[in-house]
């Protein structure tokens, strides 16, 4: 089988990446015939911090968080540039913003972006209520951002709203709402989940971003977007997520059009929850992972 390569950025949720290296994320992948090569420029990002980082309006740590992302972005570009599928194993939904502008700075226009999560995270300046940047890394993609925020002016917002499709919404902020339906951007919230099953989601989702199956995905997964009971240790958990079962088999389904190019795996956090909790995340974080690489069940 083909390439891969591990990213492993280190912003809030930082022990997460080493957490599913230690419960074998690596050997597991092995073990499906990839090639892992692991990149570890960002597992420890403080020297990229820099030395005064005033809040942009209500907007926290924006220079910082640009400055890992900007690296962020070159790597995942020098990954896809040669053939490589992807990684990046977070850190924050911010994260994101490096990881697609990597991915996009190679399949342009093409790239179709499957964002899994609980949360739009397609809050702008304006609309943010927390001021945490992993709320708002679609609104940089799309370019609703406006240069507004100090650091990102490298963020070249080429990601259509026609390519974007979320899955597994179901804690949208009210000015978020008001994009999506502005926008006009396909979103399947749990309420469609329940209404249709997740295999017709899926296919929606896919035939509204992919009709044909043949551009390049870049799967971004939340650990949110699963039920608490299933991904307990995680920062916004919200109850009513996806089973078990619905969650792998948006990556298996993902895995079997062929198309997968990157993904992310993000805001798994080990700081929260008991030893117990920790360890249900970060086996459900590996094999979401594997499924998405490849894994079956038969
Ligand atoms: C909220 C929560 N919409 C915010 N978003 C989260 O902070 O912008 N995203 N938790 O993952
Ligand atoms: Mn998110
Ligand atoms: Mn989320
Ligand atoms: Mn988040």
């Amino acid at each position: 089988m083909g390439v891969m390569s591990v990213l492993i950025p280190k912003e809030g949720v930082d022990a997460a990446p080493m957490r599913l290296t230690e419960f074998g994320l690596e050997t597991q992948l092995h073990a499906l015939d990839w090639r892992v090569e692991r990149n570890d420029k960002l597992l420890d990002c403080s020297h990229l911090r820099p030395a005064r980082d005033p809040d942009a309006g209500i907007i926290k740590q924006p220079r910082y968080v640009a400055a890992v992302n900007q690296v962020l972005a070159e790597e995942v570009r020098a990954h896809c540039a040669k053939g490589e599928l992807s990684l990046t194993v977070g850190g924050d939904h911010s994260l994101a913003i490096g990881s697609i502008s990597g991915s996009i700075a190679v399949y342009g226009e093409d790239l179709c972006v499957v964002w899994v999560d609980a949360h739009a995270d397609i809050n702008t300046p304006e609309t943010t209520e927390s001021g945490n940047l992993h709320g708002c890394p679609v609104a940089f993609l799309l370019g609703l951002t406006r240069g507004q925020v100090p650091g990102f002016d490298w963020v070249e917002p080429i990601l259509r709203k026609e390519r974007l499709v979320y899955i597994g919404l179901r804690d949208v902020d009210a000015g978020e709402k008001r994009i999506l339906r502005e926008q006009g951007i396909r979103a399947f919230s749990m309420h469609e989940v329940d209404k249709y099953g997740i295999g017709r989601v899926v296919e929606m989702a896919l035939d509204h971003v992919n009709p044909q199956r043949n551009l390049p995905i870049h799967l971004s997964f939340d650990v949110d977007a699963l039920d608490p009971s299933v991904a307990p240790s995680t920062g916004t958990p919200v109850r009513g997520g996806l089973t078990f079962r619905e969650g792998h088999y948006i990556c298996e389904a993902i895995a079997e059009t062929g198309q997968l190019v990157a993904m992310d795996l993000v805001e798994v956090n080990p700081a929260l929850g008991d030893a117990e909790a920790l360890e249900q995340t970060v086996k459900v974080g590996c094999s979401l992972v594997r499924c998405a690489l490849g894994e079956t069940l038969l």
